[in-house]
């Protein structure tokens, strides 16, 4: 049994990963998860802007160099996993997916784009193959609602969604981590409110202003999580309204999410195939006040759904709870979960 365990590590395919954007927060957390979920590495490549040149980062216990992009970089790397933002992703990923690199991008810069497929493995693992080297991670607060909502729309379909996010300044990288921690001790200790990330205090507060907004009075996040999930579900009949709002929490995004089914299911039926959907947990009962919180993604990389509850008032109405790791199932996690699908019939 060890022998042949042995063997087979020796014989597996090891591939060459780079991650763009290495040193931000969602960066960090592929790191992580690509050593905890021992992904088959031949060597690991960092690269990060050239202000954090010659910085190492850890990876399990050994250390890695942190480098600039240079031209020919991506040469010999098989998959890449951008999280540096758009304006990088749009110059940099065409460039790695010309050398033969399969780019797994988090950002929004190719997310709507016909020959990116747009992809949460648990619902939609079928469209990775499409790829023509870019395959796009949806945005955290997409990627939470399509799990969660995917059990339901294979059982009856789901013809409205009304979503409210209430997300967390991680959301926002580093510097709103340090805004609002800065703001909450300012505001305990009545000093003067320093504000550079958010258009306002964050600290005791809740802002429905993610991203900029459009001409047509909703938030560029708001109109993602639309886009998005009608292109995961490939289904542009779906009705869906989103509010995205800011909250004082520094990790896990909270949304309250109302549906409208095309056929009548029960609550019990929910729940029954929530407990059987891969990456979902169902936190569900009232009695004891068990229900998802944004805290509890310290412990779940699962997302996770309560407090469902029919309308009292509309046909084939149901609300429910859903909360998130944002960095890792919203972003790193899911990124690297693709990765592993793609190597699981083998990279061409
Ligand atoms: O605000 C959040 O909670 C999630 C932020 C996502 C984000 C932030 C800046 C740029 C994105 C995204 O993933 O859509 C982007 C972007 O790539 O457009």
């Amino acid at each position: 049994m060890f022998i042949s365990f042995f063997i087979k590590e020796v014989n597996m395919k090891r591939y060459n990963v780079a991650v763009v954007g290495a040193t931000g927060l969602v960066g960090l957390e592929m790191i992580k998860i690509l050593h905890e979920r021992n992904f088959p590495i031949n060597e690991l490549v960092l690269i990060a802007s050239e202000s954090s040149e010659g910085k190492k980062l850890k990876f399990g216990e050994e250390e890695l160099n942190v480098q600039s992009y240079e031209e020919g970089i991506f040469s010999e790397i098989d998959i890449a996993l951008f999280s540096a933002g758009s304006a990088v992703s749009k110059k940099l990923a065409p460039i790695a997916a010309k050398s033969g690199t399969v780019v797994i991008d988090n950002s929004s810069a190719f997310r709507m784009h016909n020959d990116v497929p747009l992809v949460v493995p648990e619902v939609n693992a079928d469209h990775i193959f499409e790829h023509e080297g870019i395959i796009a991670n949806p945005n955290c607060s997409t990627i939470q609602m399509a799990i969660a909502l995917n059990p339901i729309y294979r059982t009856t379909k789901i013809k409205r969604i009304v979503v409210s996010t209430y997300q967390a300044v991680s959301g926002s990288g580093k510097a709103a981590i340090e805004e609002l921690t800065n703001q909450t001790m300012a505001v305990l200790d009545n000093e003067e409110i320093v504000r550079e990330v958010y258009p306002h205090q964050i600290a005791f507060n809740a802002i429905p202003h993610i991203d900029v907004f459009e001409d047509n009075g909703f938030s560029k996040e708001e109109m993602k999580l639309i886009h998005e999930t009608r292109k995961i579900f490939n289904d542009d009949s779906i009705k869906i309204n989103a509010t995205a709002v800011r909250i004082p929490v520094f990790k896990g995004h909270s949304e309250s999410v109302y549906i409208e089914t095309e056929s009548k299911i029960e609550v019990d039926e929910i729940k029954r195939i929530l407990l059987e959907t891969p990456g979902v947990k169902l936190v569900d009962e009232l009695k004891t006040s068990k229900y998802p919180l944004a805290i509890m993604t310290k412990y779940y990389d699962e997302v996770l759904v309560g407090r469902i509850r029919k309308d009292l008032h509309v046909k084939n109405g149901i609300s429910m709870w859903i909360v998130g790791d944002n960095l890792r199932k919203g972003a790193a996690l899911n990124a690297v979960q693709i990765a592993e699908k793609l190597i699981e019939k083998g990279l061409e």
